[in-house]
């Protein structure tokens, strides 16, 4: 925070001739979809020029969108990565064109991070770790039986909130997480997956909490809890991440226990950060973090009512 506010008036002024193209992954999520909406919000609140490309969740597609954001000679290219590996070339010819990339809320597996400005996203593996830490708090040393829904495979925050959930409940020896399966971020293939643990796990008998890697697959999880005949948030605890309306609103009608906060707005930072750069050479740190609250059923109304309008 300290470091976004510092911005130089210089910097605000180098902001606002730049064009700055975006690879984002696609509208997989709610919340990817606000990410894209915010990122066009912050954009214009700074005169900057934004090309989205939409690589429909294929690594090979934002690749051909980074290659032509070089092609174009943008001012910096910002992207979400859909998985952690397979960076390395394209960002090296970025760099060999002196164009500052910048990571936006998933990070990349690489030995060299010159590749890259800077990334700004959250800590995964925390939110992984609140997610544990709350369930084993709210089971209280009662026996619990977990399924995962994970996000895409091979993404970093698939990587890290399992991670983090896994780290979580390892001291708890009532929690045992009997399945984990992708549900790659989308609620349809959440629901799907659901299903297929209803069916082996006693009808969902057996099931004492759901963890999604996000809300989206959670609601996905709601539905097919309920089409079993279950309730879920009371004979299903659900905790997931992400903090979208729709899981505020499952909350604030007890279908859903607890989410934690993902902000979409990543690009903001970014902006600031690669103008800061381009003005006077302020080298952002190598991570830009954002923050990772837990949101519980008794503010869900009030935060349902706060983030309706922002695109997700
Ligand atoms: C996490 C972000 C994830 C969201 C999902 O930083 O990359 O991608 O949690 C989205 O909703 O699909």
């Amino acid at each position: 925070a300290v470091f976004s506010c510092a911005l130089s008036f210089a910097g605000a002024a180098a902001a606002a001739d730049m064009t700055i193209g975006f690879s984002q992954i696609g509208s997989e999520s709610g919340w990817r979809a606000a990410e894209t909406s915010v990122s066009k919000i912050e954009a214009e609140k700074r005169g900057i020029d934004l090309k989205i490309a939409d690589a429909q969740q294929k690594q090979e597609n934002q690749i051909k969108a980074i290659r032509s954001f070089i092609a174009q000679g943008v001012d910096a290219i910002f992207v979400a990565p859909v998985v952690a590996t397979g960076w390395d070339d394209v960002l090296g010819e970025a760099k060999d064109a002196e164009i500052p990339v910048v990571l936006l809320d998933r990070t990349i597996d690489t030995k060299d991070d010159s590749l890259y400005l800077t990334a700004v996203t959250s800590d995964t593996v925390h939110e992984g770790a609140v997610a544990g830490e709350w369930l084993a708090k709210e089971v209280a040393g009662k026996d619990c039986n977990v399924v995962e829904l994970q996000g895409t495979v091979g993404s970093s925050p698939a990587i890290n909130r399992k991670k983090g959930f896994d780290e979580a409940i390892a001291s708890h020896s009532n929690i045992k997480l009997i399945r984990s399966q992708t549900g790659d971020f989308t609620r349809t293939k959440g629901k799907e997956v659901m299903e297929s643990f209803i069916k082996a796990e006693g009808g969902g008998k057996n099931i004492c909490a759901v963890y999604a890697h996000n809300d989206d697959m959670q609601i996905g999880a709601i539905q097919a809890i309920k089409e079993a005949g279950l309730k879920p948030g009371t004979d299903i605890l659900m905790v997931s991440i992400d903090a979208v309306p729709d899981i505020f609103k499952a909350m604030a009608d007890g279908e859903a226990n607890a989410t934690v906060e993902l902000t979409p707005n990543m690009a903001g930072p970014a902006f600031d950060a690669v103008a800061a750069f381009k003005a006077d050479g302020t080298v952002p740190p190598k991570w830009i973090q954002t923050e990772s609250k837990l949101y519980l059923p008794d503010t869900a109304q009030a935060e349902y009512e706060a983030r309706k309008d922002l695109g997700y």
